[in-house]
């Protein structure tokens, strides 16, 4: 197939929020220049329409308002303004990657959309964008409070800003393609795939549209007069059995997979999407890709970057990337939010597997018993499942990072969630990652258990006791006969404090010494199915935790925040290598 070219803009100078042309009929476009953000004069509050008496900032988007140093500790609002004309009328849609953390949209005064939750895309649909100049503004808020349960201080900095691309499509009809999920056979890859099309028609009345699917160039599937109700529409096709290459790892082929929607026989809409041919499956205690084990061995990573707060530029994400390759590295964990789509699309052409998790860091029972805490959490899921869901190098779902799993409450706030995403996603192992090494009660309900273990670090205990004692006690709740991941450890090293004679704790020869002890000895447990260390790079933290956190930063990384290689790099690089050639892993 003809990749059609990308919208008219450039996809590194106008960004766009993948790193394909999504459409070829659909005209879009990158909405990200012009933009000019008014902040209070005076405390941290101003209401959309008083946009006239704030403070005029240019801050880039995609972007965040701590990139500049008046603004580099700012928790409040801002409102985010920007003037643009319509050529001609008609249904449109407002496409957002991610606005960090909680905002309401409002075209010509009017209110017309709100989002919360900085880590994962959505829509806003102009049913009637009249032709013409328009204003929209954006009421942008990274403060913390009653507002979020999620975005809480933390372990990681909440920022403020447009932090991923946005993009403006306008429709040429008002049916049109909203989501294409390509499933695999869960059976192996020789059984025929299925293609879930989820089709949104404006109209008030049944509608009769024909649908065409490609893979490539080549037609897959033709449906004609299918009668399309108002609002939400699901189509399931069974595909015949498609001669695709696989993807995997070592070679991770993709193909692009279109949709053409036609009203009156006139194509209206098309969609597409990048797919990639692959099974993901628990078998006993093992994990298997294509029908063979595999065993992730990378990092934890936030998005995080001095320059950029959360909103790293694709050039930066393939700097990240070519570190994980320098690093032996195969895998890679969100921690603890959806990543930006873009990354998502590099591992996926790269062949890095990726966990992904929904946002939620080490809340405990009180802090989830926040009244928006279930529904800021199931929205996340949501828009993660569906947004996500075709990436091929995503293996596994992540929830509730280190949060209660210890109490019947926790267990509900899991099994709701597990639930829920099982549903959204039948194809995909789920997890979470644990600390609770005495009182977890939740080790029954993922396929994949996950703990976070910090021995020599947090305390001193040995790592091969501290495992095979969390699994012996663990074993008998639920943890017995399924894949075990160890999802976290680390140790600190302080990026310049070398110390080789007493090698204290917080030097960078410290924290080489642990992490070879550490990976050494869990990579000897035969349980263990694999290994991520926290963390890749050290990030910026909330000030409350500065006490813990020299520098007000989490130090655990291999890299320092510009990506400078400590003493542990090397170090981890090795043990990766040695375990990737021992187990045999490309
Ligand atoms: C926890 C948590 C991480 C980080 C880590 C640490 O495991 O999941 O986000 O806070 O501890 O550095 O202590």
């Amino acid at each position: 197939m003809i990749v059609p070219p990308f919208p008219a803009s450039d996809p590194d100078t106008a960004p766009v929020l993948r790193l394909f042309p999504t459409h070829a009929l659909r005209p879009y476009t990158s909405f990200c220049e012009g933009w000019t953000f008014y902040f209070p004069v005076n405390g941290t509050q101003i209401e959309p329409q008083d946009w006239k008496d704030g403070k005029a900032t240019e801050v880039p988007v995609p972007g965040v308002w701590e990139m500049l140093d008046a603004l580099k500790s700012y928790r409040g609002q801002a409102i985010a303004r920007k003037i643009f004309t319509s050529a001609e009328a008609g249904p449109a849609l407002l496409k957002f990657g991610g606005v960090s953390h909680t905002c309401r949209i409002f075209l010509n005064g009017e209110e017309v959309g709100d989002h919360h939750n900085a880590f994962t895309p959505f829509t806003v649909a102009l049913p009637d964008l009249p032709a013409g100049e328009h204003e929209l503004l954006v009421h942008v808020s990274n403060e913390h409070g009653e507002l979020s349960a999620l975005h809480i201080p933390n372990d990681y900095y909440n920022y403020g800003g447009i932090s991923r691309p946005v993009e403006l499509h306008q429709l040429k009809g008002r049916i049109y393609l909203e989501h294409l999920h390509f499933i695999p056979s869960l059976d192996g890859l020789n059984e025929p795939p299925v293609v879930d099309v989820h089709i949104q028609s404006l109209l008030s009345e049944k509608t009769y549209i024909n649908l065409s699917l490609f893979i490539g160039d080549d037609p897959i599937h033709r449906l004609e007069t299918y009668g399309v109700t108002p609002g939400s529409n699901r189509l399931r096709f069974r595909l015949p059995p498609l001669d695709l290459e696989p993807w995997s790892p070592q070679c991770p082929t993709l193909y692009f997979l279109r949709a053409v929607l036609e009203h009156e026989k006139i194509p209206i809409d098309d969609l597409i999407e990048r797919i990639g041919l692959r099974t993901i499956a628990v078998k006993g205690d093992e994990l298997h890709l294509n029908g063979a084990p595999f065993y992730p061995v990378g990092f934890n990573r936030h998005e995080d970057h001095p320059d950029w707060g959360c909103a790293l530029p694709v050039s930066q994400m393939r700097k990240d990337l070519d570190l994980f390759a320098e690093l032996n590295a195969n895998a890679v964990r969100t921690s603890h939010y959806p990543n930006d789509q873009r990354f998502l699309d590099l591992c996926d052409e790269r062949g890095f597997l990726v966990w992904e998790e929904n946002h939620a860091r080490g809340q405990l029972e009180p802090q989830m018993r926040h009244p928006r805490f279930r529904e800021q959490c199931a929205a996340c899921n949501e828009e993660m499942v569906r947004h996500h869901f075709n990436h091929p190098s995503i293996f596994v779902w992540g929830i509730l990072n280190e949060t209660a799993s210890d109490t019947a409450y926790g267990r509900m706030c899991h099994q709701e969630q597990f639930a829920q995403i099982r549903s959204l996603d039948p194809t995909r192992p789920v997890t979470f990652a644990s600390c609770r090494h005495y009182g977890c009660v939740c080790q029954d309900l993922p396929d994949i258990a996950s703990w976070n273990i910090y021995s020599r670090w947090y305390g001193n205990a040995d790592p091969t006791e501290d495992l095979e004692g969390l699994i012996a006690r663990m074993g008998p709740l639920g943890l017995e006969g399924k894949p075990l991941i160890i999802s976290e450890f680390g140790a600190g090293g302080i990026p310049g404090y070398q110390d080789p004679v007493r090698r204290a704790k917080w030097s960078e020869e410290r924290q080489g010494d642990i992490l070879l002890e550490l990976i050494t000895a869990y990579a000897a447990i035969p349980a263990a199915k694999g290994l991520f260390v926290w963390q890749f790079c050290d990030v910026r933290v909330d000030e409350s935790w500065a006490l813990q956190r020299p520098r007000t930063m989490n130090n655990k990384g291999v890299v320092d925040e510009n990506r400078r290689p400590k003493v542990a790099f090397s170090v981890v690089a090795e043990c990766f290598a040695r375990i990737r050639r021992a187990k045999n892993l490309a």
